[in-house]
Parts: C-alpha cells; sequence; structure tokens
C-alpha cells in the first residue's frame, strides 16, 4: 500500500492525534446547549466551553457527524482507515459505514475501512498509532485491517467519573449509577464493557483511593506495564498521579498524558479521566 495516498480519519471524540506520517483529519462532533453550539474542531475553546458549560443548568445534547462529513474528511486518499465512537453509544459509526459505501461506489478500487472501537478518546488513539505504524512498514490495506483488528482486543479502557450528569441526561448511562456519583467527593471507576457501553466497577472517595483503583482494575484487565494513553479534563493533577504510581511499579511503561477535547470532555466532565491501556 502506498503510503502517500492514504489517510487516517478518526471523529473527535479520540481526542487529538500526534501521528506524524500519514494525513490524519478529525471530524467533529458538536455539543449543543440552547445558548451555543460548540464544534469540536481545532478551533474549540475546550476550556472556554467547559467554563460555559460550568455555569450553564439548562439542557445539553451532542450530535454525531453526518455521512456528508465524513466523505468530506475522506476527500481523495485511496485507502482510508477510519475509527469512530462506540457505536452502542453514538450514531458516528453509522455516519462512517454510509460514507464509506458511497466513497466506494463513487471510486471504485479505493478501500475505506471502518473501526467501531468500541470504546474512545485514548483507545482509539492508540489503535490509530497501530494503523500508521503497519502503514509504514508497507504492510497492505488488508494487513494494517487484520493487525488493528487483532490489536483492539488487547487493550482496554478504564475511566473515572467525578460527575455522570451530562451522561445521564443524554440516556447514555443507567440514571442509578449516574446518582452514586453526584455524592460530593465520589469518584465512579468503570471500564468500555466488550459491548461498547459503559461499565461500573466500582466508587471511591477521594481522588488518591479513585486513581490507585484505576490501576488495580487495568491491572485485573490484564494491564502488564505496556503502553498507556490518559486523557483528562481539567484533572492533570489524577493523569500525574496516576503516571507515577504506573512508572514506581513497571518501570519501562510508556506513559502519555493529554487533554480532552469538547465531546470526551462533555461526557467525563471536569475531574475526569480516562485511560486507554495495553492488556
Ligand atoms: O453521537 C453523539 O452525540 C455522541 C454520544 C457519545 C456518548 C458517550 C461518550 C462518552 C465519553 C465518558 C466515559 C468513557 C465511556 C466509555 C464507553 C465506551 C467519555
Amino acid at each position: 500500500m502506498n503510503a502517500l495516498n492514504t489517510k487516517i480519519v478518526l471523529d473527535s471524540s479520540a481526542d487529538t492525534p500526534h501521528l506524524r506520517e500519514i494525513p490524519t483529519e478529525l471530524v467533529p462532533l458538536k455539543i449543543i446547549t440552547s445558548e451555543k453550539e460548540y464544534t469540536d474542531n481545532e478551533q474549540l475553546d475546550v476550556a472556554g466551553m467547559i467554563e460555559d458549560l460550568r455555569a450553564y443548568s439548562g439542557r445539553s445534547s451532542t450530535s454525531c457527524p453526518n455521512p456528508e462529513e465524513f466523505l468530506a474528511a475522506f476527500g481523495d486518499a485511496e485507502n482510508i482507515f477510519c475509527i469512530t465512537i462506540t457505536g452502542s453509544l453514538s450514531g458516528s459509526y453509522n455516519s462512517a459505514c454510509a460514507a464509506k459505501k458511497k466513497y466506494e461506489e463513487m471510486y471504485p478500487g479505493r478501500n475505506v475501512f471502518v473501526l467501531n472501537s468500541l470504546s474512545t478518546g485514548p483507545e482509539i488513539l492508540l489503535a490509530a498509532e497501530k494503523i500508521e505504524e503497519g502503514i509504514i512498514e508497507g504492510k497492505s490495506f488488508e494487513q494494517v485491517c487484520e493487525s488493528v483488528c487483532e490489536y483492539t482486543k488487547s487493550t482496554g479502557l478504564m475511566f473515572m467519573l467525578e460527575s455522570l450528569k451530562n451522561l445521564a441526561n443524554n440516556g447514555r448511562v443507567n440514571p442509578i449509577v449516574a446518582k452514586v456519583a453526584s455524592v460530593l467527593g465520589i469518584r465512579v471507576v468503570g471500564k468500555a464493557s466488550a459491548e461498547g457501553t459503559l461499565e461500573q466497577l466500582g466508587k471511591y472517595r477521594g481522588a488518591k483511593k479513585g486513581v490507585a483503583a484505576v490501576l488495580e482494575h487495568m491491572k485485573k484487565e490484564g494491564f502488564a506495564g505496556g503502553r498507556v494513553k490518559i486523557a483528562h479534563c481539567n484533572n492533570e493533577s489524577a493523569a500525574i498521579t496516576l503516571c507515577e504510581l504506573i512508572k514506581n511499579e513497571y518501570s519501562s511503561a510508556f506513559v502519555e498524558t493529554d487533554t480532552c477535547r469538547g465531546l470526551c470532555s462533555f461526557y467525563a466532565e471536569e475531574g475526569g479521566m480516562l485511560v486507554g491501556f495495553e492488556k
């Protein structure tokens, strides 16, 4: 496969990719309040959005890209690898599949692979890096598809949330679980389930216990010192603490931290942290 006419397309739930070799495009989701619409693209002032939302108590929701927006991002590439947020919680995957169908009809001979991440944020970025690695190694289109599918079986997503209000208000999580998290100081720790939904694993009082529990649950899932990507929403201290806990135990672990973009900030909310890891 020729790397020159290959493109990686992610929806903005992936947060910020740092792929150096292969052209990558983010397709924005939107965050909508009765006062404003936020498009989760490079221009979005995420901190400003979080501040607005802190002061806002009305209804808010999100919307996924439509097929045309994915088509536009596919551009003129011959080989396209596209990853979306879990299809169990968003229509983004369906939109990307519709765009694939249209693109392959319009340009016979071109290839579009759409991966339903069953996850979001940092676990998508791990998969995207795997794709880039395969392309650079000179793998064929099919080989890259196969290797990323195999790889995602050995990655996971853990989360720690201080509030599940926006998830519950938008029907993305059981309201009973959300209620627990509304108690001040309680952190809900959970994982992306095999079905691509939120699965609660425990609730913890205080940041210290919450972060320690994240690592314990990662280990239970099979983490043994592999790659880790942390995305946080206004909670750098949790990200740093987790990073240190991991490094103390696994000196060779490769851990990266970054901030959430708009979509994950809206749902993970302030204090939230998402952790993509290799099992
Ligand atoms: O289509 C849309 O409007 C987007 C809906 C997205 C809903 C879920 C977003 C979750 C973001 C929260 C914690 C991690 C959850 C992992 C679940 C697989 C982050």
